[in-house]
């Protein structure tokens, strides 16, 4: 495949009429553009189904309600385009895995279950029955239950994963690595630590009522467009939006609704952000402790003047504990520190302080800038702590968001796909279902690929989700999953982690959330949760491409009944009835009650959250502020020359190459390029355009490198740089996680830059 490359600052505002574009010509590339059309128009309707985009939440204001992203999400799944048999008699896996990631998707649905034959080393079709019985031959010949590790990605429904964690625990495990573990882990730990429930505690319509929003290190323009609708409505109201983002993302400065006419022709483009910092690399939590210092100083200058202080002392005195030693931690942190490793000015954060103090209702949202560093855990502490200081918490306008990434990955937790479940849970399936669930924590998606690297792992089953290129150490993981006995992959399309097989592998072809799903029972509709723990039906409505694909639920069934049998459950009957899953879950998950009777309210039901009715199920039963110290420094090597962070451009969906443009950042046709500001390519002796390499300083003695990238001169703070994930997962070290989350380091990789030893090579191509 041949692509125009070229590298053209975008000057015009997000969304707009480059958005209508971008869809149109995804639908049309679909090969089915009569059905994606009417399938946009059903996408989060009472009637219709989830957008398999993002987690954002649906307000259902507008007549579409779609974004360009969720219907590339769409119409990517809903191609006609699909393999088969045929398809893998013509290619060897050795030859598909010299392929790019674009091409393995772009390639279509899978549509027939496949086995590997390592003796020809292609896939070839194999019956259902005969692959439910490979698997539980494989599973019956394991010595121990942990020697099995459950792998989710968080498209998957309540529906499914609430039985693929019943399968799980019912064969004596708790190894449920997930994509949440490279994601949004320390959202999840921080807050439960601080406030006792680990999501977020707004609702959308929040979002209209809040003087000011606080969004650190997200990007939204492209992860979570319909965001950008929130943000300029709020914006349009006289909220004040302080973005605090190492690059400058055109998302965040101006927005054009696509769904309005007159903003995609005129210049009525609105300005999302009204306050714009550009801290380095895992330097939020000093740019926090910074405004906070300043809060801090003004209230004690209110005070000793006799004036009412800015704090509300009220919600702290009957919410909080501990807040004593946090200011002793802030008066500990010098404006030195804080100003070195946020790579920001004391005014600049004495600015930001003051937004915060004028607002009567604030909201903090964040996402991977935030979660995906050393010290992530205590900086989402760190935001919640700013929050308790004015009571932003349990009132209408204020409260935390944290973002969540994929479609259900929170409705997943929900149902208990969790390496560490709390015994709450672990009592509540034990007494409902007569079993004796396993306690020991299991494995998260770090230890999970050690334990295969250390060739203690019989079977993968992954739900979703491309492990070879989501995980760090890209050989590393690759090596690992080919060490298994088995690897079991449910998924849409190919991918590489299908090229990875282990001794036995198979591919089971599932259907999507916008297709139909007809079962004994007839027609089913399977239930998500999003950002802000609104549990809502989805139902699909796409004819499926072939009758050999079957739900996600129906083949986590299947793998049940063929491994346990059904002695304790009827696994193929909840897999006729998905009413009879929910009622399960009704019975056993808090929240639930008279679940199937809920499905039916327009717009879902709310979960409820403790901590926003101002309940905290902390040990201390309040709200706890943290008082830990600033790391050493925001990127331990403190002295790598460069802090490299991984992210996503405008035209993928993880490690779902969409297209190879990234239009808003002003790249077109190319994904090798890297980002770094103009003063660091000349000190140097670089150009803007020179290839290099990239190899990261780590002092575990494997050497990790990657070749031939672009550079980009860019507006990101000096001695920062960005490229794009999943190329650059072989820079990240397996070995390097946060503190007490798990969670790869994908933000903060300390590295050297050098002229490209490819450059000859590259030039005479
Ligand atoms: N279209 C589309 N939508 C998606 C996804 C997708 O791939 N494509 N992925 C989904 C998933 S699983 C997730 S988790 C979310 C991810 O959503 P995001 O978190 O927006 O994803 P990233 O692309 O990793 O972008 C990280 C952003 O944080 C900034 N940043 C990085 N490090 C720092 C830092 O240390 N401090 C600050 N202040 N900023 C920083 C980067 O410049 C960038 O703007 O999106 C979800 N939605
Ligand atoms: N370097 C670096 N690494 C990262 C990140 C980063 O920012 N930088 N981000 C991390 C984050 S936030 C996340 S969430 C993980 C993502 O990790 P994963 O969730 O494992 O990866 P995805 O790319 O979302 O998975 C894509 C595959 O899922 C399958 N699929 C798609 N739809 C469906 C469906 O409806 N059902 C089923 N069964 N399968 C389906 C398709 O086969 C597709 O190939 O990556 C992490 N890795
Ligand atoms: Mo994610």
């Amino acid at each position: 495949m041949k692509f125009k490359t070229a590298i053209k600052p975008y000057h015009a505002a997000a969304g707009g009429l480059g958005s209508l574009e971008a869809t149109t010509r995804f639908v049309i590339d679909s090969k089915n553009a009569l059905k994606n059309m009417r399938n946009l128009l059903r996408m989060n309707k009472a009637r219709g189904f989830d957008c398999p985009g993002c987690a954002w939440g649906d307000d259902n204001k507008s007549t579409f309600s779609f974004c360009e992203n969720g219907a590339k999400a769409v119409t990517w799944e809903a191609t006609r385009r699909q393999i088969g048999a045929e398809f893998f008699a013509q290619h060897t896996v050795e030859a598909l895995n010299r392929q790019s990631d674009y091409f393995l998707e772009y390639q279509g649905r899978l549509t027939e279950p496949l086995r590997y034959n390592p003796q020809t080393d292609h896939y070839e079709p194999v019956s259902w029955p005969d692959a439910f019985a490979l698997i539980a031959q494989h599973l019956k010949a394991m010595d121990n239950p942990n020697q099995l590790e459950l792998y989710t990605s968080g498209r998957a429904s309540n529906e499914s994963s609430y039985l693929y964690q019943l399968f799980g625990r019912m064969m004596g495990t708790n190894n449920f690595p997930d994509c949440s573990n490279m994601c949004h882990e320390a959202s999840g730990s921080g807050l439960k630590r601080s406030i006792g429930v680990g999501k977020g505690t707004i609702h959308l319509n929040d979002f209209d009522k809040a003087n000011a929003i606080f969004v650190f290190g997200q990007n939204p323009g492209t992860n979570h467009p319909r965001m950008l609708h929130s943000l300029r409505h709020a914006a349009d109201h006289g909220a004040r939006i302080v973005t605090f983002n190492t690059l400058r993302e055109r998302g965040l400065e101006r927005f054009a609704d696509p769904q309005k006419p007159l903003e995609v022709v005129t210049p009525m483009a609105g300005t999302i952000s009204t306050n714009y910092y550009q801290p380095n690399l895992g330097g939020d939590m000093a740019a926090v402790r910074g405004m906070a210092k300043a809060l801090l100083e003004t209230q004690r200058q209110k005070l000793a003047s006799g004036e009412a202080g800015i704090f509300d002392d009220v919600f702290i005195a009957a919410h909080t504990t501990d807040i004593d030693g946090w200011f002793a931690q802030i008066d500990a942190t010098s404006w030195e520190t804080i100003e070195t490793q946020s790579g920001l000015r004391e005014q600049q954060l004495r600015d930001a302080a003051s937004v915060w103090q004028h607002a009567e209702r604030v909201i903090c949202t964040w996402a991977m800038g935030i979660t995906q560093h050393k010290h992530s855990l205590d900086t989402v502490r760190e935001i919640v702590n700013l929050q308790l200081l004015g009571g932003h918490l349990g009132k209408p306008g204020a409260g935390l968001c944290p973002v969540r990434g994929h479609s259900n990955v929170q409705g997943n937790r929900t149902m208990g796909i969790d390496e560490k479940p709390s015994a709450a849970l672990l009592d509540s399936l034990a007494r409902h279902f007569d079993f004796t669930p396993p306690r020991e924590h299991g494995h998260h998606t770090v230890e999970a690929i050690q334990a295969m690297l250390r060739d203690e792992v019989k079977v993968l089953i992954a739900l979703g989700g491309n492990l070879a290129a989501a995980a760090p150490d890209t050989p590393l993981t690759c090596e690992a999953l080919t060490r298994c006995g088995l690897t079991v992959y449910i998924s849409t399309k190919l991918n590489r982690s299908h090229l990875m097989p282990g001794s036995a592998s198979l591919i089971l072809p599932t259907l999507g959330r916008t297709e139909e799903d007809m079962q004994a029972s007839g027609r089913q509709y399977v239930t998500v949760e999003d950002s802000f723990s609104m549990v809502h039906a989805s139902e699909g409505i796409g004819k499926p491409l072939s009758a050999e694909q079957r739900s996600e639920t129906a083949i986590v069934a299947g793998i049940a009944h063929a491994a346990l049998g059904n002695e304790k459950l009827d696994w193929l009957a909840l897999a006729d009835d998905y009413n009879l899953i929910r009622d399960h879950i009704a019975a056993t998950i808090p929240g639930f009650s008279d679940f199937n009777a809920r499905c039916d309210e327009p717009g879902g039901f709310w979960l409820g959250n403790a901590a926003a009715s101002l309940n905290f199920a902390t040990p201390s039963g309040k709200a706890e502020f943290s008082a830990a110290p600033l790391p050493v420094a925001v990127c331990p090597e403190a002295d790598a020359p460069f802090v490299l962070q991984t992210l996503r451009s405008h035209d993928q969906y993880n490690t779902t190459i969409y297209g190879l443009d990234d239009r808003y950042r002003g790249v077109y046709g190319q994904r090798d390029v890297l980002f770094m500001h103009e003063a660091d390519i000349q000190a140097l002796g670089l150009r803007d355009g020179d290839r290099v390499d990239i190899a990261t300083l780590a002092t575990d003695g494997i050497e990790r490198r990657v070749e031939g990238f672009k550079l980009v001169a860019y507006a990101i703070p000096r001695g920062n740089l960005a490229a794009y994930y999943p190329e650059t997962n072989p820079l990240v070290p397996l070995t390097r996680f946060g503190d007490g989350t798990g969670t790869p380091t994908s933000k903060s990789i300390p590295v050297v830059v050098t002229p490209s030893r490819q450059v000859d090579t590259l030039r005479i191509a």
